[in-house]
């Protein structure tokens, strides 16, 4: 799952966790999407479902919370919320939860440690912290977002959780605990600041191969002063103040080890600041194929060739910018079919001041801009307002 970012400019704190943003923030209200699709404007637009959401957090025994390890000097790291995903990791039938943590920094040292969550789901609506029996609490690891996915198809799904400076492979053990098999597996993105990851067999051998998206060059000893030069006015910078890094894409060796391929298959482009990607078959020839939401940087899609490389079509398929030729601040992504059209459409979210974007899939490698036509504006807007609320 992708982190999620905090309004940058200001010491305003958004809710960390998109994915359960409906769960711990307040509850709000979303419409359908069905029925509201460019292509058919005829068609009656259906009702609005009103859904509620209620916080059981309390009751559910989840006692995680993300530290945003914040500090005066306005680290940018720290404008990193951190991602959760539902698992099921002992294959109960029920889904457990895994909240990724944040880490000490050079400037944030926490006497309390600061660790990563897994969540046991005991079935009657609470869950028990099985972290440390488990060893997936990766302290001391910056962490940032989670991709499950059983890579050695033993039927236990495993964890790959990225972060500042490197990642970690978690390998499901099948008996409650795991194993942190990173270094054998090379997977380790050393240097990179790596956000979000998905698993996906992009080659169709059998086995899920892994993309990870890396965002900026940053460190504490390049962390620029923005804003006013006065006590109380510096604020957290702008990416466009640093240089990108690349997207990684990882072949599955079906041994336990993994061959960087991100060069090799088109993937691996000089610079990106990912903050979010998406595998699905966007032009319907049964591969999968890799959309990456950018920060403040053109996004990315790439089209799979069935030969182990990829197409860049980031600029004709017409998702690199928003409608009106901007490269927004693009944060977490999917891809999902909208209309009921059978073609896969890409739903990208901004930080504030930006709209969220619909992009609609035009079946001919294109997509269209549909945010106005559609009802996602209404969407994004209430999305929005949770995510920037304290
Ligand atoms: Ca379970
Ligand atoms: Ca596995
Ligand atoms: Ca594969
Ligand atoms: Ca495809």
């Amino acid at each position: 799952m992708n982190p999620v970012k905090m309004k940058r400019g200001n010491a305003t704190r958004s809710c960390a966790w998109l994915t359960l943003a409906a769960i711990f923030c307040s509850s709000f209200y979303l419409q359908t999407l069905s029925g509201q699709s460019t292509s058919q404007p005829t068609k009656k637009q259906d009702p609005p479902i009103p859904v509620r959401f209620t916080d059981i957090r309390k009751s559910a025994g989840i006692t995680f919370l993300q530290d945003s390890t914040q500090t005066e000097e306005k680290l940018y790291l720290e404008t990193m919320g951190t991602g959760v995903a539902w698992l099921d990791y002992d294959q109960d039938g029920l889904m457990d939860l895994y909240f990724v943590q944040s880490g000490p920094t050079e400037l944030y040292k926490p006497a309390h440690p600061l660790r990563s969550a897994l969540y046991h789901n005991n079935g009657d609506g609470t869950f028990t912290d099985v972290t440390l029996k488990a060893g997936v609490g990766g302290e001391g690891h910056y962490g940032q977002g989670v991709a499950v996915g059983d890579y050695d198809n033993d039927g236990y799904p495993d964890l790959y959780v990225t972060g500042y400076q490197r990642a970690i492979l978690y390998h499901n053990n099948g008996d409650g605990t795991f194993t942190d098999v990173t270094a054998k597996a090379g997977v380790a993105d050393e240097g990179g600041w790596s956000t979000s990851a998905a698993w996906m067999d992009y080659d169709k051998d059998g086995y899920l191969d892994l993309v990870v998206t890396n965002y900026i060059e940053w460190s504490a000893k390049n962390n620029l002063w923005c804003g006013e030069h006065r006590p109380g006015y510096r604020s957290y910078c702008h990416p466009g103040n640093y240089k990108g890094q690349k997207i990684k894409l990882y072949h599955n060796n079906h041994d336990g080890t993994f061959t960087d391929v991100s060069d090799s298959s088109g993937v691996g482009k000089p610079e990106a600041k990912g903050m979010g990607v998406v595998v699905a078959d966007f032009n319907n020839d049964g591969w999968p194929d890799i959309a990456v939401a950018n920060d403040s940087w053109p996004n990315f899609l790439f089209i799979n060739k069935h030969d182990g490389t990829f197409q860049d079509v980031s600029f004709i398929s017409g998702i690199a910018a928003s409608e009106d030729g901007r490269y927004e601040a693009g944060m977490g992504i999917d891809a999902a079919d909208l209309d009921g059209d059978g073609w896969q459409d890409i739903y990208i979210t901004h930080l504030d001041f930006e709209l969220n974007r619909l992009y609609h899939n035009n079946h001919d490698g294109t997509f269209t801009d549909a945010t106005f036509s559609s009802t996602a504006r209404s969407v994004q807007t209430s999305a929005a307002r949770s995510l920037v609320a304290d």
